[in-house]
């Protein structure tokens, strides 16, 4: 199993948008195992978005992630950070194919709804960031046994 960091931009929560995109991650199987709304403040910005530091975007990305509240998640799944980013579509809402969180939903190349950590490695150090111990609760889901197929005895 996998967790991933998952972040609904600014522009997600302003917009209504929430609850639509939510679903997508639960109509898909993933399991949320923590969520919350939180104002980012600039340091957790900048320490999040570091390997970005030198890109000219990133004075306005850390400026539009610290506007406004945000919705964070805790998203788990075998493969859920690959499913995830599928799930989201490409980085640039002009460009992400219909059918995708940020293709259906945005136009826009930053204000593009949603963040979903990149790597195993990006998933661990951003969950440490947004989420304190005891924020993400290992739950059982009623309907695990109709989403994975565990009759081979590992879940697939
Ligand atoms: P990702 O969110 O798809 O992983 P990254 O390349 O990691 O994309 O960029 C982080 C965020 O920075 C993007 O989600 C987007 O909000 C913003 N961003 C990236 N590239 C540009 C750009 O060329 N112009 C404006 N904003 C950008
Ligand atoms: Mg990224």
């Amino acid at each position: 199993m996998e967790t991933t960091l998952i972040i609904l931009k600014p522009d997600a929560v302003q917009r209504g948008l929430c609850g639509r995109v939510i679903s997508r991650f639960e109509d898909k199987g993933l399991q949320v195992v923590g969520m919350k709304l939180m104002r980012i403040s600039d340091q957790l910005a900048a320490t999040h978005y570091e390997a970005h530091k030198s890109k000219p975007f990133y004075p306005g990305l850390v400026r539009f992630m610290t506007s406004s509240p945000v919705v964070v998640m805790a998203v788990r799944g075998i493969g859920a950070i690959t499913i995830a980013r599928n799930l989201m579509g490409a980085t640039f809402g002009s460009k992400a194919a219909p059918g995708t969180i940020r293709g259906d939903f945005g136009v826009s190349n930053s204000f593009n709804l949603i963040h979903g950590s990149d790597s195993p490695e990006a998933a661990e150090r951003e969950l440490k960031l947004f989420f304190a111990p005891g924020e993400v609760l290992d739950w059982t889901r009623a309907g695990d046994a109709w989403v994975y197929d565990a009759t081979g005895g590992t879940p697939e």
